[in-house]
């Protein structure tokens, strides 16, 4: 039996009293954009009036918490040390865990639902677009120097905290489940979307047989790198900050190019029900790939930099793969805010798609630029 989620506010103050955020609280207000996690920012009061992130973890989602935040707690932990080493600033540079008074990395509620807080980075802008090209090129340093960075992380400690997160092949299975059960009865709705991932069901392998084959390395990886993922410095546009932190296992470099592209190469909302308005913008394409493979540093192969346009054709298919499940299956996993938005965001990633495929030659022609061999 699914357990039944209530509201996250239901037991908002019970969070609240669960931390010692070093002053009385003034309030705390749904925050964000995130399509997964229920996020507050906490407003204390006094001269400092210092914010939080407070975050109720999806229990959609993740079915245990107490791994993510073991995974988090160490990799935080790890980044502070490299952010150390390099002079940086690790209160700005990196997230941090507050503790919970009764000890621990999180707090669980009488539902059972698990809490944890972050001090917010102030002086960050958090981008639902990629208004500039060079905010776009900041974030793709910033994501790729945090795979850099991670490069030698034991990977064997972290738990898998969502079991075949980005198994394409995996993802279309559950796709077909939900068309077979059509529980709502929305395949109607849908069969267009469908045949378009049918007529495509091969290339669900590529990079799983890329990786069977040993021609990509398995790396510690973000699996989540959307732009809203990374918090830009307010003053310089510098990427700062790299968080979401809850799906960072191992996984591939494409993936994590692969998904930035997904949300940032283009100039329209991932909802956006004018399909005339998402484009592929392959400028933005370029400017990504450069930037991520100036903060990646020379650690990416050669392979993996040929099958860069893949990861991010892959990730905009599996991602509307995921997207059109969740619509047949009754939107359980991803937060929605209207009626049909799942059925609306999978087509922006279809539409995506079909604009990769139009360019690939492009896509291929800049990614070969930086190839060794
Ligand atoms: P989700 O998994 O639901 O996407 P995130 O951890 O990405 O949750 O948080 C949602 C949003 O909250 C982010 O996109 C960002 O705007 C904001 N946010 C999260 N953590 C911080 C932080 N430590 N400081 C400032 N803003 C944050
Ligand atoms: C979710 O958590 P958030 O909103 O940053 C999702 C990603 C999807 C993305 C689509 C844990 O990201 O995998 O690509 O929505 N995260 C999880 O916008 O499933
Ligand atoms: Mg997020």
């Amino acid at each position: 039996m699914e357990m039944k989620i209530f509201p996250a506010e239901d037991r908002l103050q019970e969070a609240l009293d669960a931390f010692d955020f070093g002053a009385p609280v003034l309030d705390a207000q749904r925050y964000g954009q995130g399509h997964i996690n229920d996020t507050f920012c906490v407003q204390t009061q006094g001269a400092e009036g210092r914010r939080f992130i407070l975050q109720r973890i999806s229990p959609a989602a993740f079915k245990e918490p107490g791994h993510l935040m073991e995974n988090v707690i160490g990799v935080t932990e790890y980044l502070r040390r490299q952010i150390i080493e390099y002079g940086g600033d690790p209160s700005r540079e990196a997230l941090e865990v507050l503790r919970p008074r009764a000890g621990g990395a999180y707090f669980t509620d009488g539902g059972g639902c698990v809490w944890r807080v972050y001090p917010f980075v102030e002086g960050t802008i958090c981008c639902q677009q990629a208004e500039t090209p060079e905010l776009f090129a900041a974030s793709g340093r910033a994501f790729g120097r945090f795979q850099r960075l991670l490069q030698d992380y034991p990977a064997s400690t972290l738990y898998e905290t969502i079991p075949r997160f980005h198994d394409t092949e995996n993802r279309l299975a559950n796709l077909k489940a939900a068309v077979a059960a059509d529980s709502l009865d929305r395949v109607k709705l849908c069969q267009p979307e469908i045949d378009f991932v049918l007529a495509r069901e091969k290339d669900c392998s590529v990079a799983l047989q890329a990786l069977r084959d040993g021609k990509l390395p398995l790396r510690v990886t973000h699996n989540d790198t959307k732009l809203n993922n990374v918090l830009l410095d307010a003053e310089t546009g510098v990427g700062l900050c790299i968080i979401d932190l809850d799906t960072v296992m191992p996984g591939l470099a494409i993936n994590d190019f692969g998904d930035s592209i997904r949300f940032g190469a283009n100039h329209s909302a991932e909802d956006e029900r004018d399909l005339s308005k998402v484009e592929l913008d392959v400028n933005l394409f370029a400017v990504y790939t450069a930037a991520f493979l100036e903060g990646a540093e020379g650690s990416l192969t050669d392979q993996e930099i040929a099958l860069l346009p893949w990861g991010a054709k892959l990730m905009t298919l599996e991602c509307g793969m995921r997207f059109l499940t969740d619509y047949l299956e009754g939107d359980h996993y991803f937060h929605t805010t209207r009626p049909g938005q799942n059925l609306d965001r999978c087509r922006t990633q279809f539409k995506l798609v079909s604009g990769m495929e139009a360019r690939w030659a492009e896509l291929e022609a800049i990614v070969n630029q930086y190839r060794t061999t």
